[in-house]
């Protein structure tokens, strides 16, 4: 990146033109950029030359050098260019554009998206990730968020050129996803009757908490991310995590009966029975709505946390136990796993999971989202896996961001500053021959202790731009000085689309 002398001044006469692959991302520039007069016109950049002061957009598929991500930026005072590989390339481009046109306005200039002037800096860049997999996980069993909460998420996301939103859509408190063939899902699962209370949580609130997303508006969500160049991978949890499921059909557990949805935290020990036929008809069912609706190549199929308790006494997994000729309860659990990553291979999609699913032997062909710390990823790199990169030491969105706990909104525990986010490195020197393999970064907003919109934006902000640094910028080429030094200049930016975050220092 280079900075110039000068500025491109953005009025309603400006013309916002647009080849065929741009035509989304000159939509979206067009809604930022109200002093454009609006209504992007769609162009042939090698036949008819922009008016001078207009903004350009192209997709050429010639520019290789730029990667399936990449773009080029280029502001002088005579007009704005994007170029982009690809669709991705050029919304990243109108981001970044975005973004420059909150930056503090030079003297005697007023620069807000609302304004009806703009000064763009003359500038010269060329960008592109490190990592194709920058994503944040929205926990939305344990507090529902309706559609426009998840629709701002994708926004910011979007902003800060994230692709990739993990939808967690189910768990012990909360099934919310539809499935038309098995309505009892959200029926009974989407509710529970009592939640803890966040300063107390041996305590409960009384009061029943309930929501899930019709299928009509999880193709919105869909949608939604795929206008702004961003991938929805579900998550289904199978087999812990899974105690609204068997509130809803109770047959899917090695009891049988008496399953409630759960309304405490923690881990809990009423899982799928793996030993009966059901429970992989009752999968294979869901699964086949949730691929209808998530075009993307990844499913997320959970698989931490799940206590072998129940199998041990379930006459049935031990009878899958001995007609498998597996040696113990982990190898069932591999097994399950295995079984489903074969069923999703068959129809084209890829399996992730936790990095429990390494114990008792990894499927073939499964990527590991590595939580525990990066032990997990780096064990499933080495032997060929693609890895995901989550560790709770810098990644849980959901711990304090200060030590000063009494001064922040209840938080689940542990402490995250802002730095450590930072400073995170998701190839460690051990898996230098294996870096390919790190698809990327997530950090996670589980949400046991966020009930509300302006949390969850607060839990996020401002440590999911350092996040994004991490997952975007060379990892020699990232300092925490600079990075300090650039942020504040992101506080109106987020006031001026009324985000919530965490106040920083600077
Ligand atoms: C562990 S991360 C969990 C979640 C909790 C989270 C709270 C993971 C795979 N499982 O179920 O919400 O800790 O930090």
């Amino acid at each position: 990146m280079s900075f110039g002398a000068g500025t491109l001044s953005v009025t309603a006469d400006t013309a916002l033109l647009a080849d065929g692959g741009s035509t989304a991302a000159a939509r979206l520039l067009a809604s930022w950029l109200p002093a454009t007069s609006g209504r992007p016109r769609r162009t042939d950049p090698l036949r008819s030359p922009a008016p001078p002061g207009s903004i350009t957009l192209i997709t050429d598929a010639a520019r290789r050098d730029l990667g399936d991500e990449g773009y080029a930026l280029s502001v002088t005072p005579n007009g704005a260019t994007i170029t982009g590989a690809a669709p991705r390339g050029v919304l990243w481009g109108a981001q970044t554009l975005r973004q420059l046109a909150a930056l503090p306005a030079p003297p005697g200039a007023i620069a807000a998206e609302t304004d009806a002037r703009v000064e763009l800096p003359v500038v010269d860049i060329v960008d592109q990730p490190r990592f194709p997999w920058r994503g944040l996980l929205l926990d939305v069993a344990r507090h529902f968020f309706p559609v426009p909460v998840v629709e701002r998420l994708i926004d910011l996301m979007a902003l800060y050129k994230y692709n990739t939103l993990h939808w967690h859509l189910t768990d012990d408190q909360g099934w919310r996803i539809e499935v038309r063939s098995r309505p009892r899902l959200t029926g009974v699962g989407a509710r529970r009757t009592a939640t803890p209370l966040p300063h107390d949580p041996t305590r409960s609130d009384g009061t029943p908490c309930a929501g899930h997303y019709t299928q009509e508006d999880v193709r919105r969500v869909v949608a939604y991310a795929a206008e702004r160049g961003m991938t929805v991978v579900p998550e289904i949890e199978m087999p812990g995590h899974s105690q609204a499921a068997l509130a809803s059909y109770p047959e899917l557990g090695c009891a049988g009966s008496g399953y409630q949805v759960a309304t405490t935290w923690g881990v809990k020990n009423d899982v799928l029975c793996a030993g009966r036929e059901t429970t992989f008809a009752f999968l294979e069912e869901v699964l086949d709505e949730v691929l209808e609706l998530f075009p993307g190549t990844f499913i997320h199929v959970g698989g931490d946390e799940c206590p072998k308790k129940a199998w041990r006494c379930c006459r049935d997994c031990r009878q899958r136990i001995a007609d498998q000729r597996l040696a113990d309860e982990d190898e069932l659990q591999s097994w399950f796993i295995r079984r489903i990553a074969g069923w999703l291979a068959d129809r084209g999609r890829r399996l992730v999971g936790w990095d429990e699913i390494l114990e008792g032997g990894l499927a073939p062909g499964a990527t590991v989202m590595s939580w525990r710390g990066s032990d997990g990823g780096v064990t499933a790199a080495t032997a060929g896996h693609d890895v995901v990169m989550s560790p709770n030491t810098h990644c849980y969105f959901d711990y304090y961001q200060s030590q000063d706990t009494a001064a922040e909104p209840p938080a689940i525990g542990g402490h995250l500053p802002l730095e450590q986010v930072h400073s995170y490195e998701p190839v460690p020197p051990e898996l230098a021959g294996h870096a390919r393999h790190v698809l990327g970064v997530q950090g996670n907003i589980w949400t046991e202790y966020i009930a509300t919109e302006p949390h969850v934006q607060y839990m996020a902000l401002p440590r999911a731009l350092a996040l994004a640094e991490v997952a975007w910028t060379p990892a020699q080429e990232r300092s925490l000085a600079d990075f300090r030094g650039r942020l504040d200049a992101h506080r109106p930016l987020l006031d001026r689309l009324a985000f919530s975050y965490r106040p920083w220092q600077g």
